[in-house]
């Protein structure tokens, strides 16, 4: 894997974000399609359900983040061993217990502006890897109200180190994207 360089996206007061280019390349999207079970949340805005925009699977110590509870359920062998292989690119960062699997099923699936610092997630790291389609992933510092913005493609692994305190991220919607793209969220939950 000689080949395959850090690229940084932000390195600010501590916290930082990087992207390994194609480091997943060799994996599918049909076979994270197929293997991850898949569901549509409803989440309650303002008082109103609305279907979220994307669809989203959970393996991992039991969690819940806007209300939506997910059971504990263990890592699949292809799940731990994906988690093993993001672990050897993050080699201080804290054992990947859990991951959130996202499915959206063209540019018009989003994820809003957000941070994940629910207490029971070590905001030390958190590495995300991204199939099938390319999509924008953006970032804006919440005081200074900078923003980055970069894409990612199939097999890349991103990776943000202490930027769940002062960071939020979003992936902006993309209408002239008509493919779908998975992400694999891997991130440690304290027991
Ligand atoms: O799909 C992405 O790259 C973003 C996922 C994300 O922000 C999250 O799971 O918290």
């Amino acid at each position: 894997m000689n080949h395959l360089r850090q690229e940084t996206i932000l390195s600010e007061a501590g916290a930082a974000c990087w992207v390994i280019r194609g480091a997943f390349a060799h994996e599918t999207f049909d076979d994270w399609h197929a293997h991850i079970p898949w569901q549509h949340n409803t989440i309650t805005i303002y008082g109103k359900k609305h279907l979220e925009p994307r669809l989203t699977a959970w393996m991992g110590p039991a969690y819940a983040y806007s209300r939506i509870r997910w059971p504990e359920r263990e890592l699949t062998p292809l799940t731990a061993g994906m988690r093993d292989a993001v672990q050897g690119f993050c080699a201080s960062s804290p054992i990947f217990n859990a991951c959130l699997f996202n499915l959206y099923r063209s540019g018009m699936d989003s994820m809003g502006w957000h941070r994940d610092n629910e207490p029971e997630i070590d905001p030390a790291c958190i590495a995300s890897v991204s199939f099938g389609a390319t999509r924008d992933f953006a970032v804006r510092h919440r005081h200074s109200n900078k923003k980055w913005m970069v894409s990612l493609g199939h097999g890349d692994l991103l990776v943000m180190e202490d930027m769940q305190c002062d960071f939020d991220h979003a992936l902006p919607k993309r209408l002239r994207v008509k493919e779908p793209r998975i992400n694999l969220t891997f991130r440690a939950l304290r027991g």
